[in-house]
């Protein structure tokens, strides 16, 4: 049986409120705030564990390294770490800043992924996400792509690509843009690429759109998407704060879900129903039943749809009960069999719902059999990773601990170990220098 799984980051021990996100409401305002890693990660797990009981096939992807000392030198500081470190919080703390954001735990930005029955060559296809759109993320591709191929090692089955070209015109955000629909997960499917500007197009909005449609359509071509479609971002829904389509709009096989202001063209759904064929289900919810800043605020179409026994279950941010008019929109609809909650506030204040934690890897059997069983989540992993997280995380963290030595020292350690625990083997620069 074909299965989509469900492969969420965990949290890095640095999480912290930076307010690096370009139109990202929900970082911008919790900017320099004390943030609480140790609670972020749990809640991460939390989020996981249940899916896994609930009988989902749910994967793990680690953290990156940070601070990342690599690019504090590249950009000037010398010395050995600690000297590096000193100056950078003394010097440059901006710059400290960016290179210590834990961001990589949104993974549905970790990469774009075509499943082996959408493709050319009957390969499951790899592009992680060139994040150049945002100096603290545009360091992840290359760590991402050396982690997606100690995951997926097997070329048989799997091809990696690498991150598109850095550069304004292929800005890519990853899976965060991208739905999949087919009538099964092991069916052939569409998928829909959204991009907010095109090359070459900035415009007067308030936030530069992150996606563009030439890093969209390129990743479509790479892995030989035999049924791609494209459309465009409503540029109000980007001006009031969507800044990836997964805050507007969510899909999974045969349904579709999204906000009357999520595209630009009004005949999308249309266009999507003569590709699909029969039996496509679509919802929309309306502005005047869920205005922009409800759906931004309670992120509610940041929620997983999955499949559980057949049944669809709606997995949401708490927040979503903060806001009557939000849960009546999604308690009305039919496609819908049970909603679930949970409390991911650490990752919420910035801008990181469900969703966003989450990358989707439709696999086959085979193809799950060849993938790295260390990091699928089971109930030993699952304490495993807890007992980890409460031996190096901290509960408090400020932007001014961020030049802390032991800070650095801690998340070294903590990475090298998890490495050991997930069979990653050196995935990360300070393991290939000591
Ligand atoms: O890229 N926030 C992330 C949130 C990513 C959410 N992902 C999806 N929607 N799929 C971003 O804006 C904030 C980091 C800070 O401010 O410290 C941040 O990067």
């Amino acid at each position: 049986m074909t299965v989509e799984a469900n492969f969420d980051g965990l949290v890095g021990p640095t999480h912290n409120y930076g307010g690096l996100g370009s139109g990202n409401l929900a970082s911008l305002s919790n900017a320099q705030s004390v943030s609480n890693p140790r609670q972020a990660a749990l809640q991460g797990l939390a989020k996981a564990k249940a899916l896994a009981d609930l009988g989902l096939t749910q994967g793990i992807l680690p953290p990156h390294e940070r601070p990342y000392l690599p690019k504090l030198r590249q950009d000037g500081l010398t010395g050995n770490d600690d000297q590096v470190l000193f100056q950078a919080a003394n010097r440059t703390p901006q710059l400290l800043q960016t290179y210590s954001s834990a961001a990589a735990m949104w993974t549905a930005n970790a990469a774009t992924v075509s499943p082996s029955a959408d493709t050319a060559d009957g390969r499951v296809h790899f592009t992680p996400a060139n994040l150049v759109a945002q100096p603290h993320r545009s360091i992840e591709g290359p760590v991402t792509a050396r982690i997606l191929r100690a995951v997926f090692s097997n070329t048989s089955y799997f091809h990696h690509h690498p991150p598109l070209p850095i550069g304004m015109n292929f800005t890519d955000e990853g899976a965060a843009n991208h739905t999949r629909l087919a009538r099964s997960y092991g069916d052939p499917g569409i998928e829909l690429f959204v991009w907010g500007r095109k090359a070459n197009d900035f415009t007067a909005d308030p936030y530069l759109p992150r996606q563009s449609y030439e890093a969209s359509a390129e990743v479509a071509r790479l892995h030989g998407v035999l049924r791609p479609v494209f459309a465009k971002q409503h540029p109000a829904a980007i001006a009031a704060g969507v800044f990836h389509n997964d805050v507007i709009a969510v899909g999974d096989r045969d349904f579709f879900l999204h906000h009357e202001l999520a595209f630009a063209d009004p005949h999308l759904i249309e266009r999507l129903r003569s590709i699909f064929g029969d039996g496509l289900i679509t919802h929309m919810i309306t502005n005047e039943q869920v205005p922009l800043a409800d759906a931004i605020g309670s992120y509610v179409f940041n929620s997983q749809l999955v499949a559980i026994d057949g049944r669809r279950v709606l997995v949401a941010p708490d927040d979503v009960d903060n806001y009557p008019n939000v849960r009546a929109a999604i308690d009305a609809i039919d496609a819908i069999d049970e909603i679930v909650t949970f409390d991911l506030r650490q990752s919420m204040r910035n801008g990181g719902g469900p969703a966003c934690l989450r990358l989707r890897v439709v696999l086959t059997e085979d193809e799950l059999a060849n993938t790295n069983q260390a990091c699928l989540l089971t109930p030993d992993l699952f304490s495993d990773l807890t007992d980890w997280v409460h031996r190096y995380y901290r509960d408090r963290l400020t932007p001014d601990d961020l030049g802390d030595y032991e800070l650095l020292a801690e998340s070294k350690a903590a990475l090298h170990e998890l490495t050991g625990i997930l069979h990653l083997g050196e995935i990360y620069d300070f393991q290939k220098t000591e």
